[in-house]
């Protein structure tokens, strides 16, 4: 197994996937339509799709029966960058190393962009799983707990208002980073189960790898705003430092954050051990996430 080479065809299928289940760009509004696909395009890591896609495969799932999914998944993530940018919440000008959307466009057309992400994604399940209603049910529900009040958006919620406190708990920096980024990572994984026909306990055993990942992926985050620079990440670095955030480095040191993502990634390895398939791809794709925090 040759991991480098196994992403890139897992990511060129999902850049393959969003070019085929988006408008073109020339869709009245063009303007909208150029703004979704701008903000979509290539710079991003891709990791949601990217899992969708891997969780799908060790269900035997080697067509294309999860592109829509996966595709859905990245919509749904960019929707929410494209929000997290703008001027009322993070008020950020670089994203996937270009120009945010608000800064290419303007902030009306990147909210209205960030908007037509967000429901083009279900859309693009009910109309792409049409011949699997329960597949497609699923699917619906997974993505809209998993972006919904109670996890993604709640998340982003706490977050703004922990950033108004002198300091937050950990308990706090936990509940943030388990829905506004473990949510999505956990969903991404548990959509590959539920188009490749998984059981329950399989599902389950998605979720627990999902939302372990998802918390050492937050936490490298934390370690790489810290230590990396702005040209390396496509974003702007340092920005928690400077707005005297509470993240896992201020409240565990650089060494300790990268201990606990280390040691999050292996839970994460662990939860896959009962899955059928070769899980060697997801095994290694969670030690280079770890790793990047390094
Ligand atoms: C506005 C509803 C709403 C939510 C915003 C995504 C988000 C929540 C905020 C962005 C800031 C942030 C650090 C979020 C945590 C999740 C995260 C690390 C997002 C960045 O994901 P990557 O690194 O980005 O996978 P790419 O560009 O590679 O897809």
């Amino acid at each position: 197994m040759d991991f480098p080479a196994d992403l890139n065809r897992l990511m060129t299928r999902v850049e393959r996937g969003i070019d085929l289940h988006l408008p073109p760009a020339d869709t009245r509004p063009a303007r909208l339509h150029t703004a979704m696909r701008y903000s979509l395009a290539a710079g991003g890591k891709r990791l949601r799709p990217v899992l969708t896609l891997a969780a799908a495969e060790l269900f035997g799932v080697t067509d294309d029966a999860a592109l829509p999914a996966a595709v859905a998944i990245e919509c749904l993530h960019t929707y929410s960058l494209i929000h997290d940018d703008l001027p009322c919440m993070d008020n950020d000008d670089l994203r996937r190393g270009r120009p945010t959307a608000h800064r290419a466009f303007d902030e009306a057309t990147a909210l209205l962009a960030g908007d037509a992400l967000l429901t083009h994604a279900f859309a693009l399940l009910a109309n792409a799983y049409a011949d699997r209603p329960t597949v497609a049910q699923m699917l619906v529900a997974e993505f809209g707990d998993a972006a919904g009040s109670r996890r993604l958006i709640g998340g982003q919620m706490e977050d703004l208002l922990a950033e108004k406190k002198a300091d937050a708990t950990a308990e706090e920096l936990d509940f943030i980073h388990l829905n506004k980024t473990a949510a999505m990572i956990e969903a991404a994984l548990v959509a590959g189960g539920l188009v490749g026909g998984a059981s329950e306990a399989h599902l389950s055993d998605l979720r627990r790898a999902g939302r372990h990942l998802g918390l050492a992926f937050q936490i490298m985050d934390d370690v790489l705003d810290a230590t990396a620079e702005s040209a390396v990440l496509g974003k702007t670095a340092g920005k928690d430092a400077k707005a005297d955030k509470t993240t896992y480095v201020k409240l565990h040191g650089i060494e300790n954050s990268r201990r606990i993502g280390r040691e999050l990634s292996t839970a994460a390895r662990d939860a896959l051990h009962s899955l059928p398939g070769d899980h060697q791809f997801l095994e290694q794709l969670m030690d280079y996430l770890a790793a990047r925090g390094k």
